[in-house]
């Protein structure tokens, strides 16, 4: 959008003083805060509405994308920026006397999501924007997000993050729009007019209502929406005497008060499945309502509506659908069914077998009797149709029913057009093994969408320096058109650029390096190759694997002080699920192992060991513009894809990576010589599972090096674990070692042998890590949701870049 300075200032002067009735002067931060948030959406306001405007024609094919996490991240940099006004702003507010990071400090970072998979969506909800696809996100309004990691002695404990205590500047609540949706009860059917109709009895009815957030494109003209569902009392209810009445609103608004209900008791599965079909069946319902302001038959709902079911947390979309289409629209079964296909489609994010959702029946049917009738039926009849074509194992092994189960991913399948893997190797293993008799069954459905990044969130905004050198070095196209980063190779032999690329990341390594000392007065080097892992703690993603290395070196210097070894800050950012016992115990251990060698005096800058409290997206955005070397050191076939890989690359890190997930196609952009890859391969792992040939003991009792390190768990050497660290040893040596770290032990201790060597030679390093950035550019979350938008949605975009 178009604004001066002045413009600016005299807006923003006067709303402050309607605001607070406050001269700036006079105002604090977060004062100056909400009255920038609220002129940014009226600034917004006038596009969100013409889009919305523009989305009711017929014709317009409009995306919903259901997803159990959003994983925004701070909203008020992101917002400036996509509205292109973000200098002018910080010009504005400095003649205020008022810093703009400040006040972009000062917001909360909202954690409506666990990880990978929502942040993915946020890249989604970005890209659709400024790709003007007409995407909406759909998900539930947690009152808390994901928990608040703190370490007391070194140990994880988990403190509610009451993200909304002051408010939330960027959603509007729309309780004109609200919904209602129906749990428990009695239903049967009855005959009327020839038709089978539902009749329901006792029912308890909630009242979804919904928060809009404008998701503005960074193209001057978009403004989607993302709408996320609270739960309320019902209006019905209210006259209920007032004890009951309380009880029964607590109970009501527990649905949209915690993202991942603890699933470890009967209640905590009970609330999560209510929160599945709380979000789908408003969210469905506010789609139908929408389509019929299109006044056309119910019959072209897939003409301007996509469905996206974000892993098997949607896929109640299945029979909800189906029970509108049929008990409120009237169609006939086999109607309802074939639109519905056409209307949905599904993305896999695991092959995690743990991950793979499904229900007891007797649950399903106690809370949802209707959607548990159109669950049996889609369930008898998918088996009464491939009774012709394949055998009873067959039919078995893919219904959606079994066990006195519901299988969620089964019934998105059997329920989509589409399903699609996220990477091309998780693709052909979901073809080839997790999910091969669907691909047998339903071929044409299977595609792969590698995931994608958005480049606006992690370089526009969150590395300046190298935003600014990469503009000054190839202009700045490749900002709408990321794979224009590749003209940055011409530069890969040129001194004067590769110095310069070493430059900034040490002055983003000092930056880090002054955060880390503010909180954790902990003295970082900046000459140090910082070295990364963040991500959820999981044993198949090895943390594990990166620590004992970490012993191995911590070791070679205990024995030889002079020892060959570049100095190395090693980070961490990581939180473990609150019932996963194993992954907290890791966590225990990597923080006593960082107690040990950061108050070693011996070893002083050679090692240090930072592990952040209560990773998110804000210091993801701080860690990543400072790595060296992204950890993607995950079991091969076990990482369905992986972001945070991509999110380094672009920021010029070096991968250390097995051949898992997106990091084969990373390999492939970068050219093996720029990227260190170690490990066994997935047909190596897989073949090990077929010939059960694994020891880990052997690998334990033949290698020295791994030997002294894995004593260290149980001898003593490390204070403070003695619990953990025989539960962790027995894990790799007695119990099988699940993730392969013994075998990969040795052939990862050579890979980071080979980045110390290569870090020494700067040109040599900078030249690897200019060609990641170089290469970065295909894996923008814009390219992604184009082919989404083509391939499986059907939807085309009005984008620069398409
Ligand atoms: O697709 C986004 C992201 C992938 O990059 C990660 O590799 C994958 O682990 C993650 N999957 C999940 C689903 N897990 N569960 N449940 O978060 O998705």
């Amino acid at each position: 959008m178009k604004l001066t300075k002045d413009k600016f200032k005299e807006d923003y002067q006067r709303l402050l003083t309607e605001l607070y009735s406050l001269d700036i002067k006079d105002s604090e931060v977060s004062e100056q805060y909400f009255t920038l948030g609220n002129l940014i959406r009226t600034y917004a306001s006038n596009d969100w509405k013409n889009t919305n405007e523009s989305y009711l024609k017929k014709g317009e094919k409009q995306i919903y994308y259901f997803s159990m996490e959003f994983l925004l991240g701070r909203m008020l940099k992101s917002n400036l920026l996509n509205l292109d006004i973000l200098e002018v702003v910080q010009k504005g507010l400095q003649e205020f006397g008022i810093h703009l990071e400040n006040l972009i400090e000062f917001e909360v970072d909202p954690g409506l999501g666990n990880g990978g998979l929502g942040r993915l969506a946020a890249c989604f909800m970005d890209s659709m924007a400024t790709c003007a696809i007409p995407g909406h996100g759909n998900g539930i309004r947690y009152k808390y997000g994901l928990f608040k990691q703190k370490f007391v002695n070194g140990y994880q404990m988990e403190i509610p993050e009451h993200w909304l205590r002051n408010g939330n500047i960027w959603e509007v609540r729309r309780l004109n729009k609200a919904v209602t949706v129906r749990f428990y009860g009695n239903v049967w059917l009855e005959n009327s007019s020839g038709r089978l109709v539902p009749r329901y009895e006792n029912e308890e009815a909630v009242l979804a209502v919904p928060y809009d957030t404008p998701i503005i494109g960074y193209n001057e003209q978009t403004v989607n929406t993302l709408r996320l569902w609270s739960a309320e009392m019902h209006p019905q209810d209210e006259s209920h005497e007032y004890g009951a009445f309380l009880k029964q609103q607590s109970q009501i608004e527990n649905i949209s008060e915690v993202l991942y209900p603890d699933d470890s008791y009967y209640d905590g599965r009970l609330l999560r499945l209510k929160q599945e079909y709380f979000f789908v069946s408003a969210g469905i319902q506010s789609i139908i309502r929408r389509f019929k302001k299109k006044d056309l038959p119910i019959s072209h709902l897939s003409e301007e509506v996509a469905i996206h079911i974000n892993d098997t947390h949607p896929a109640l979309c299945v029979p909800e659908l189906m029970r509108i289409l049929l008990d409120d629209e009237g169609m006939d079964w086999e109607s309802a069914w074939d639109l519905t296909k056409k209307v949905l489609s599904y993305t896999n994010h695991t092959i995690m077998s743990e991950a793979l959702e499904k229900w007891p029946i007797d649950m399903m049917s106690t809370l949802l009797p209707r959607i548990h009738q159109i669950i049996c039926e889609i369930d008898q009849r998918y088996a009464a149709d491939m009774r012709y074509r394949y055998d009873d194992h067959m039919i078995e092994r893919t219904r959606i029913i079994e066990g006195g189960h519901i299988k969620m991913a089964h019934l998105a399948i059997i329920g989509s057009h589409s399903i699609n893997g996220v990477a091309k190797l998780h693709t052909d293993i979901l073809k080839e093994k997790v999910l091969h008799d669907f691909y047998l069954i339903f071929p044409s459905k299977f595609n792969n969408k590698t995931n994608g990044i958005t480049q606006r969130r992690w370089l526009l905004l969150s590395n300046e320096p190298l935003r600014q050198f990469i503009d000054s070095k190839i202009g700045s196209n490749w900002e709408v058109n990321p794979t224009d980063l590749t003209n940055l190779k011409a530069f890969q032999n040129d001194e004067d650029t590769l110095f310069k690329l070493a430059q900034i990341k040490k002055l983003n390594k000092q930056r880090f390096a002054d955060y880390v000392k503010r909180t954790m007065n902990l003295t970082l080097n900046p000459d140090a190759i910082f070295d990364v892992q963040v991500k959820r703690l999981h044993a198949y993603k090895r943390q594990l694997l990166n620590l004992l290395h970490i012993l191995s070196l911590y070791f070679k210097l205990k024995e030889n002080p002079n020892a060959y070894i570049y100095p190395r800050v090693f980070i961490f950012g990581a939180k473990a699920a609150p019932s996963y016992m194993y992954a907290k115990q890791i966590i225990k251990l990597i923080n006593s192992v960082a107690h040990m060698i950061n108050h070693d005096h011996h070893i002083g800058d050679k090692l240090k060991i930072v592990f952040v409290e209560n990773y998110s997206v804000s210091l993801a955005e701080r860690i990543i513009p400072a790595a060296d070397v992204s950890e993607q050191i995950s079991l091969a076939s076990k990482e369905a894809s992986g972001t945070g890989n991509m999110k380094l690359m672009l920021n010029g890190a070096v991968t250390v990576a097995t051949l898992d997930g997106a990091n084969v196609e990373i390999r492939d952009q970068v050219g093996p010589d720029n990227i260190i890859i170690f490990g066994l391969t997935d047909k190596e792992v897989y073949q090990y599972y077929h010939d059960g040939s694994y020891h880990a003991y052997d690998y334990y009792i033949h290698n020295p090096i791994l030997h002294r390190v894995l004593n260290a768990l149980i001898d003593g050497t490390i204070p403070g674990i003695e619990i953990e660290g025989q539960d962790i040893f027995d894990s790799l040596v007695k119990y099988g070692d699940e993730y392969f770290v013994l075998r990969d032990f040795e052939d990862y201790r050579l890979a980071q042998e080979k980045v110390d060597q290569i870090y020494r030679d700067t040109l040599r390093w900078q030249k690897m890590a200019l060609l990641n950035i170089a290469g970065a550019g295909i894996f923008s979350s814009d390219y992604t949701v184009l082919q989404y938008a083509k391939e499986i949605w059907d939807v085309s975009a009005k984008s620069t870049q398409d």
